[in-house]
């Protein structure tokens, strides 16, 4: 559809110096990946974007796939990643991935192209409301003007696109939404490096506030008379937090109870007071109960295990006292404080503000002790049996994946044996999933998007439901050349749901919940041109895993369980683990 008479109609020129402004802007901010989908109204910032020399334009034709790569991306590099799609529903399907970047925290920087004002609410084609599209999921989301050939405009854009990007990656980290009208004709003109006009800087620097000692005197003082703390660590991303929490807890004598995606549990940094047990050991009410802490204090978000979230609702009554940048991370409702800091900065603090360090004590080694005993009943019971099972994948890949190597674990079950199953260890291993909001759908694209990201090799573990959902971002590995290992769990069907209450209305269960698709994967798999091969033993599964790791290309290895029996092994593992756990308290 043409521009209406009367209309200024869009010129190359006005569409070079706006959109070249930007798009150089953007990379000058250190946006420097862009995953695009095709489109025609895009058309001015795809071309810019893709003449720019300083940027890299990842190419996708799923936009729920593409913004779950760049998601994967953004969370791996630490950096904002943007995105681009026509209008009309390919926008809309970002939605998801916006979502979970919101709840997540991770910079992404939403490029949507529009129809111009005159063309909206009449009935054009592939023309919807894309005011505030992704709604409350985005920091900051705007309508940018019609280009226009003009330095004013230029000077606007550029101006834009360093603001989007710091809004994006300042703290908390999330998406914004920057919503662009084009009228036509669409091609800009690429002459002459448009972008170049008006190349002003413009510099956004956010100074963080450091917390100071003096400041934590008093939270100092009130820990000072509690022994028998501990810490709990929730999924977070800082690098620098393990090595300063880790220093916390030596310094209050206090364990640290370690989600794998807090960073915490595994690394170089000082693990003497790691718990890596605890989803195990809360699992037995009395040795919960016996485990009354006299504080706790709280980082990262929400922890994985159920058992550690009752342990903290069993304990309401003591002071729980929570450390988050901005959010206010309980759904269990039981701190009793706040603090609104930057959490590294604020172990820093406390650190210097307490007086001593009390090391390791008799409570911290109660807690070790009964974790360590009920590891090695974890172990033993695992080395009963010589089959891949659901748990073994992930005690076996502690055993094998190399220094500076990526898990990225699946929702439903793999996140949540990754968390019982994996043992801490010295292994700078780095562990991501999509926990902002949980969902099973572009797991696959996420952590393909991660793999393009990371230097090391990178493994996913995902249940087959999962994977099924985002087939189409398998696309991605032959066209970008990707190096990944995807372990694919399949138990046909949803395996969690045996081990909630639906499991108990078998006349409805496999229909509603259990969901069994009987798919044969390898077909799927020659179709996306990765490798492919199953593994039943678990040296062969080690085998796999190692040779893929070595290899370039996607390979995916898959195991096949059954989930009525992986329901009952967990059950058989845990009761293990929290008898041995019993037996020295
Ligand atoms: C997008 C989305 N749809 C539905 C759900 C609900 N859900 C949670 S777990 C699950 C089953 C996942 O099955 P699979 O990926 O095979 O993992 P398993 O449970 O077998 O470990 C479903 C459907 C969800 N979390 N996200
Ligand atoms: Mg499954």
């Amino acid at each position: 559809m043409g521009a209406q008479p009367g209309l200024t109609v869009a010129s190359p020129d006005a569409l070079g110096v706006t959109v070249g402004a930007f798009v150089d802007g953007l990379a000058r901010a250190g946006v420097t990946d862009v995953c695009v989908c095709p489109g025609s109204r895009s058309t001015p910032l795809a071309m810019l974007l893709h003449a720019h020399p300083g940027v890299r334009v990842w190419m996708h034709l799923d936009e729920r796939s593409a913004a779950y790569f760049a998601l994967g991306m953004a969370k791996a590099s630490r950096r904002p990643v943007a995105l681009l799609a026509t209008s009309g529903t390919a926008a809309v399907n970002f939605a998801p991935a916006v979502t979970e970047a919101c709840y997540a925290r991770v910079p992404l920087v939403v490029l949507t192209a529009d129809r111009p004002p005159e063309l909206r609410d009449l009935a054009a084609p592939q023309t919807i409301d894309q005011t505030h599209l992704y709604g409350r999921h985005t920091k900051w989301s705007i309508e940018m003007p019609l280009p226009e050939a003009d330095e004013r405009a230029a000077r606007y854009a550029r101006i834009v696109a360093a603001r989007g990007a710091a809004t994006a990656r300042e703290a908390p980290a999330g998406p914004v939404h920057l919503n662009f009208p084009f009228r036509e004709p669409l091609i800009p003109s690429l002459d002459g490096e448009p972008w170049s006009a008006d190349a002003r800087p413009v510099e956004v620097a956010a100074l963080p506030r450091r917390v100071l000692p003096p400041e934590l005197a008093p939270l100092a003082r009130e820990l000072r008379g509690i022994l028998n703390g501990v810490i709990v660590c929730g999924p977070q991303d800082d690098p620098v937090f393990a090595g300063a929490v880790a220093d916390l807890a030596a310094t209050l004598g206090y364990p640290l109870l370690a989600d794998p995606l807090s960073l915490v549990r595994c690394g170089p940094h000082d693990r003497a007071l790691v718990v890596d047990a605890y989803d195990a050991i809360l699992r037995d009410a009395d040795l919960a109960e016996r485990l009354r802490p006299g504080a706790v204090l709280r980082f990262g978000a929400p922890p994985t295990s159920k058992p550690l979230s009752q342990f903290l609702q069993r304990h309401d009554d003591v002071p729980q006292i929570i450390v988050d940048e901005a959010a206010w991370p309980d759904p269990i409702h039981t701190g009793s404080r706040v603090y609104h800091a930057e959490p590294a900065s604020f172990c820093g603090a406390l650190t210097a503000a307490f007086d001593g360090r009390r090391g390791i004590g008799d409570w911290a080694r109660r807690w070790l002790s009964l974790s360590t005993r009920a590891r090695s009943a974890l172990a033993a019971g695992l080395g009963r049996d010589d089959a891949v099972s659901e748990p073994a994948v992930f005690a076996d890949l502690a055993g094998i994946l190399p220094e500076g190597a990526t898990l990225f674990a699946g929702n439903s079950m793999p996140v949540r044996d990754l968390d019982t199953f994996f043992p801490s260890s010295s292994h700078a291993v780095r562990f991501l999933a999509n926990r902002g909001a949980n969902g099973i759908d572009g797991v696959v694209s996420s952590a393909l998007g991660a793999s393009a990201a990371v230097d090391g090799p990178l493994v996913l573990v995902i249940g087959d439901l999962s994977f099924c959902h985002d087939m189409n971002g398998l696309l991605a590995a032959k066209r970008h050349r990707l190096n990944a290992t995807i372990v694919l769990l399949n138990n046909d069907g949803g395996g969690i749901f045996s081990f909630l209450p639906q499991a108990e209305h078998p006349a409805r269960f496999e229909e509603l919940f259990g969901t069994p698709h009987g798919l044969d994967f390898r077909p799927a798999c020659e179709m996306y041109g990765l490798g492919y091969q199953r593994a039943a033993r678990r040296a062969e599964f080690r085998d796999a895993v190692a040779q893929s790791m070595a290899s370039p290309g996607v390979q995916v290895i898959e195991v096949r369980t059954e989930r009525a029996a992986n329901a009952a092994l967990h059950q058989a593992l845990w009761s293990d683990a929290a008898a041995a756990a019993t037996e020295a308290d």
